[in-house]
């Protein structure tokens, strides 16, 4: 049986990711992190959470990586551990720096050192390209990050890069443009506006408040984008892949469509608030996954109008059944308010 291991099993992508590779008859082993509280939602949602291995660590602590590596001594390691809020790396770009740039050294040093034979696939991203370009990326183009996150990924990109060529390690990128499904992070934009749609359907809330809705993305469905990681560890050589869908819609747009699934005006509902705007922001985004397309026989499945209406649908029906009394795992009930979270923003304001 093969086994897998997992950085970040708790998030969205590592939640799929692992139902993917338990389908595939892998023995699956997820690192988290100690948290005063529990948060294996996502896996319960999946069904997977009794199936799963569990193996307590932190990229910050470089023993503990090993360790995890020494317990479940894997064929695979796919990396998905970061600090992974675009938001977050401009209020902590030192610890963003930390975990989503040197975290990925310290897992890469533990396979050098514990098994060089071990396949490596790191979570590369869109944001490595920045405003570089107002042309469809692929993996040509060149980089230009635009926030503390992108510039500790581009660390991690070349990282991985010169592991691959200076000790011939199996370590390849995935630079995978925004993917999104019901498990996204309720402050990502895409997640916060179908979790608001829900919530004024319901009468719960009457507004949501955004930033920058001219800002516009590639924005695909998260288990497709999962197949794709697997993928790119079952080629002859190791590489980087650009995973997207070769599309770019606005945040305007995205927000339009979600109310309209609905029955709603998003104009009547969607407000603007420079609290969310960032201090630089990326404003064009769009893939081409051809190579992906030639080499791994890899394409999106579900695309963005489709995808809205998934994450809509279900966020809708999550609302409807915890307003009727019905228990279970999710993440929204306890979200706070945003009005409640003071940031460096609101400083700025005064
Ligand atoms: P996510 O939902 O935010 O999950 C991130 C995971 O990393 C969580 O399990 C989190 O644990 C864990 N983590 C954070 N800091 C850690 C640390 N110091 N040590 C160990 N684990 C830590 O992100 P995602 O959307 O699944 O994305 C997965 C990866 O792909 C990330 O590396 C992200 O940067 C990258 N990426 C995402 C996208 C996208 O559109 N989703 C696109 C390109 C690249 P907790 O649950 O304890 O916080
Ligand atoms: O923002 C704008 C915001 O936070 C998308 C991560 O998974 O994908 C993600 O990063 C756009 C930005 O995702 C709000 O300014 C407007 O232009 O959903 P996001 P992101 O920054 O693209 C990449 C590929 C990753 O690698 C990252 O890990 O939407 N926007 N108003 C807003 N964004 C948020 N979050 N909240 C707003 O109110």
């Amino acid at each position: 049986m093969r086994r897998a291991l997992i950085t970040g099993i708790t998030g969205q992508d590592g939640a799929y990711l692992a139902k993917f590779l338990l389908d595939k008859g892998y023995e699956v082993f997820g690192t988290y992190r100690r948290l005063s509280t529990p948060n294996f939602w996502r896996s319960q949602y999946l069904g997977i959470f009794e199936n799963l291995n569990l193996i307590p660590a932190d990229l910050v602590d470089a023993g503990s990586i090993m360790e995890a590596i020494r317990i479940s001594r894997p064929d695979e390691i796919y990396n998905l551990a970061a600090q992974s809020f675009v938001g977050t790396s401009f209020e902590q770009p030192i610890g963003t720096g930390d975990m989503t740039g040197l975290g990925v050294t310290r897992v890469l040093e533990a396979i050098r050192n514990f098994d060089p034979e071990i396949k490596f696939y790191q979570a590369s991203t869109s944001e490595l390209y920045g405003n570089s370009s107002n042309k469809q990326a692929n993996e040509e183009v060149p980089f230009k990050p635009a926030s503390p996150y992108a510039a500790a990924k581009l660390y991690a990109y070349w990282q991985t890069r010169i592991y691959r060529e200076g000790y011939n390690i199996f370590a390849c990128n995935g630079i995978l443009f925004n993917h999104e499904s019901p498990l996204r992070g309720l402050e990502f934009v895409t997640r916060k506006i179908t979790n608001a749609v829900a919530k004024i359907t319901l009468g719960l809330e009457k507004d949501i408040k955004l930033g920058n809705i001219e800002a516009k993305r590639d924005w695909g469905y998260a288990p497709d984008y999962i197949e794709s990681m697997w993928m790119i560890l079952q080629q002859r050589d190791p590489d980087d892949y650009v995973i997207a869908t070769n599309e770019s819609h606005s945040v305007k747009e995205f927000a339009e469509k979600a109310f309209d699934a609905a029955g709603l005006d998003w104009q009547e509902h969607v407000k603007t608030d420079k609290r969310f705007l960032r201090p630089l922001d990326v404003h064009f985004l769009q893939g081409d996954y051809d190579k992906a397309n030639k080499k791994l026989g890899w394409a999106p499945k579900v695309k963005f109008g489709e995808l809205i209406k998934l994450m809509v649908k279900e966020d809708l029906s999550r609302w409807d059944r915890w307003q009727s009394g019905e228990r279970f795992s999710w993440d929204a009930f306890n979200y706070p308010c945003e009005d409640k979270i003071l940031s460096r923003y609101h400083r700025m304001e005064r």
